[in-house]
């Protein structure tokens, strides 16, 4: 089975709590504070390999989470950073944002990797708070919580030449012609299901062919198997249009080989320019008359040049492999996907609001307030007291009092309910 598209989550680790601790041991009765740093989550990174061609490890494996940061302790332990995860993937796999369709990364080389979520900070310790004048301070911060995002992996294979045709014309058998690849070769249609890669030698040098399934007429609105994989040719430099000019399915070939060519500009127009070699195939199966009529046919019909092989007899097949190659060394690789710069996290650290409840008490909530939030572990009263002068400086006890909050009325932030006094 081939896999070229999956839906996978990813969620980066959360990062670990501060720690809230004094020093104490026999000597020092009333140490200062030392509780740790939270480490960071760990990263979610994809990576693109050579040793996989398909995304058919992630059938049933769709869940990547990456480690959560420890949390800090006493004697200014740091908590350990999570472990990144590292997740492999063909090269030629392009990320997608599954909320917004936007592509993220394109990974087309071996070895490259991409940060698709950075893991959570980790909070700081109270001891990171001590200052001259705040000599005890009895908070720490937790860590950053990440969410998980869904994201799809789509696979464009990565193929110098693509053999386009329709099906049981010969596009197996010239593979197998000119790599050492053994692939399935029927007569029937449809016996090649998904693309076969293979590297070509020719004088030294290789290229990678791509052996497509077949097209037919209406492949680029889904007909046949063939839009499924229309998308495999959109990368490859050359294309070898296989047409089957002995007719042996019934088909006038010169019909064939425009609806092929319709089709492809149906799919994108880029494909339509994709510089291409007609191969006209099966050319044993003809005698010389017949040829010589067909091909002149051609001439004056269509009047692009052509290569005559056979699978059979090879006839053709060396002088095709030249001539791709010659070709090849003129025309540049295809550039990778533009892709911005991509944040799923445009988090929001600056939106406030205030409502009120049902019962008479306000509400407070919004990008600035989650933020905030995050900076407090409320352990005790003086942990309060500092989150309540923390509010007092952003501004929001004087929004709240704009909105008509008097002493004692109740107020809501998040998790937390508190009376309010003056
Ligand atoms: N005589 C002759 N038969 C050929 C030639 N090339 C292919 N065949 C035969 O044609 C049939 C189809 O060949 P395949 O290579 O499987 O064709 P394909 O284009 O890959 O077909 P699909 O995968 O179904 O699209 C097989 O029976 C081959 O043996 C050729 O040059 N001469
Ligand atoms: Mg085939």
């Amino acid at each position: 089975m081939f896999l070229d598209r999956v839906k996978i989550s990813i969620k980066a680790g959360n990062g670990g709590n501060g720690s809230t601790s004094f020093l104490r041991n026999a000597m020092t009765a009333k140490g200062g504070p030392d509780g740790g740093e939270g480490g960071k989550g760990g990263d979610v990174i994809f990576k693109a390999t050579q040793s996989l061609n398909t995304l058919y490890d992630f059938r049933f494996h769709k869940k990547f989470i990456a480690e959560n940061g420890e949390n800090g302790s006493k004697k200014l332990k740091s908590g350990a950073n999570g472990k990144n995860i590292v997740i492999s993937v063909p090269c030629g796999t392009v990320i997608i944002d599954a909320k917004t369709n936007k592509v993220i990364a394109d990974l087309n080389e071996d070895g490259m990797e991409f940060v698709a979520l950075k893991g959570g900070k980790g909070g700081h310790g109270n001891a990171y708070y001590k200052s001259s004048i705040k000599q005890t301070p009895h908070y720490s911060q937790t860590g950053e919580i990440t969410v998980a995002h869904e994201v799809i992996l789509e696979l464009k294979t990565i193929a110098d030449v693509g053999l386009v045709g329709f099906p049981n014309v010969g596009k197996s058998t010239l593979l197998s012609c000119v790599s050492n690849a053994n692939p399935k070769i029927a007569n029937y249609p449809f016996t090649t299901l998904y693309p076969n890669l293979a590297v070509c030698e020719v004088k030294g040098q290789t290229f990678v062919v791509a052996d497509i399934p077949g097209l037919i007429e209406g492949a680029s609105e889904g007909q046949g198997l063939g839009h499924y994989f229309l998308k495999h040719v959109e990368r490859v430099r050359l294309i070898l249009h296989l047409v089957d000019i002995s007719q042996s399915d019934g088909r006038d070939f010169i019909n064939d080989y425009k609806i092929i060519n319709s089709e492809l500009k149906k799919y994108s127009e880029e494909l339509v320019r994709t510089p291409q070699i007609v191969v006209f195939t099966k050319v044993d199966l003809l005698d010389e008359k017949t040829l010589t009529e067909r091909l002149n046919r051609f001439n004056s019909n269509v009047g692009e040049s052509y290569i005559c092989i056979s699978g059979a007899t090879y006839q053709g097949i060396e002088n095709l492999k030249l001539l791709t190659l010659e070709k090849l060394s003129k025309i540049p690789k295809k550039p990778p996907l533009l892709v911005e710069d991509y944040d799923f996290d445009k988090r929001d650290y600056s939106s406030l609001q205030i409502t009120r409840d049902d019962d008479g008490s306000f509400v407070v909530s919004g990008g600035k307030i989650d933020n905030f939030i995050r900076g407090v572990v409320l352990s005790d009263t003086r942990s309060f007291a500092y989150f309540q002068n923390r509010l007092q400086e952003m501004g929001i006890i004087d929004l709240l009092k704009e909105k008509g909050l008097k002493n004692g009325g109740i107020v809501k932030i998040k998790d937390i309910t508190f009376e309010y006094t003056e």
